[in-house]
């Protein structure tokens, strides 16, 4: 149903916030609430009317001023977004300016897609060949004033492309991030939370076909991502999959953290046609 939202607790999670931070005493909660409650965003893709919808549903207040928008968190709560804010989706521009309006006023973070610094790349005319979802992008963006674009551009490519949070207990990276690379700097940590383990073979439909580090992951951290769309959010060892391929007519997610419930919002249309099979989860945002 149009509007509904569901709600899930992670089979795998760990009993919510139970007992963490009690030991210090009567003002850890408060003390918790103010740096380590968030709201996990999967992959836009300038899903904008879904987003709206999702952050309505997190409890958030929404106010536009003319294009910008003026976003009020539940007490103590930040947003976070896995990336791809663009691509394919009708959009873009829409998209960009709530997160970075947030961004600018310190209420959501965000890390790199590989689609985003690939906007970028687009932008400064450095891709030879662009995709059809990139090619939308741009002409969504075509229209907007020239200081807009530009601030884009130094958005994009100023963000970080992982985040641990929570003293380390909760990392956010596109594409994931095995544990050896959780906190690091290198090119080669920055490559896979971007793009994930790509092997060199490619699949039938000729993308690359990716490792799964998921299933060998064994941290402690809880690493939260996106990049490879599922059906329904994924939870696997310590990891979950929030891209519910909103753009392909699935779900926007999002994950309550600590409390680890997601919430998913139903696409209002397929935006745009996947190059893998992708399956809508149709018993996601039906309340039953
Ligand atoms: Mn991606």
């Amino acid at each position: 149903m149009a509007g509904s939202a569901k709600y899930s607790r992670g089979t795998n999670g760990r009993g919510a916030a139970a007992g963490r931070g009690r030991a210090r005493g009567q003002d850890a909660p408060a003390k918790r609430n103010a740096h380590a409650c968030f709201d996990v965003v999967g992959d836009v893709h300038g899903c904008l009317v879904e987003l709206l919808e999702l952050l309505k549903a997190l409890g958030y207040g929404v106010r536009r001023r003319r294009e910008d928008f003026a976003v009020t968190p539940p007490q103590g709560r930040t947003l976070a977004f896995v990336g791809d804010l663009v691509d394919r989706g009708p959009a873009a521009p829409g998209v960009l300016r709530l997160v970075m309006d947030m961004a600018r006023a310190g209420t959501a973070l965000c890390v790199a897609g590989n689609r985003d610094v690939e906007l970028v790349r687009a932008m400064k005319g450095r891709v030879t060949q662009v995709s059809r979802g990139m090619a939308r992008t741009l002409e969504q963006l075509a229209a907007q004033p020239k200081e807009f674009r530009a601030e884009v551009v130094r958005f994009l490519r100023e963000l970080p492309s992982q985040l641990m949070l929570d003293a380390g207990r909760l990392v956010i990276a596109h594409a994931g991030l095995k544990e050896a690379l959780q906190g690091r700097a290198s090119a080669g940590a920055r490559a896979f939370a971007l793009h994930g383990e790509v092997t060199h073979e490619r699949d039938a439909s000729g993308l690359p076909i990716r490792k799964n580090w998921a299933a060998e992951y064994r941290g402690k951290a809880l690493v939260v991502h996106g990049h490879t769309p599922v059906s329904a959010p994924e939870w696997l060892n310590n990891t979950v999959s929030l891209d519910t391929g909103c753009v392909y007519g699935g779900h926007l997610t999002a994950l309550r953290y600590p409390e680890r419930e997601t919430i998913s919002i139903p696409a209002k249309a397929i935006y745009y046609a996947p190059r893998r099979t992708f399956a809508a989860n149709r018993t996601l945002g039906v309340r039953r």
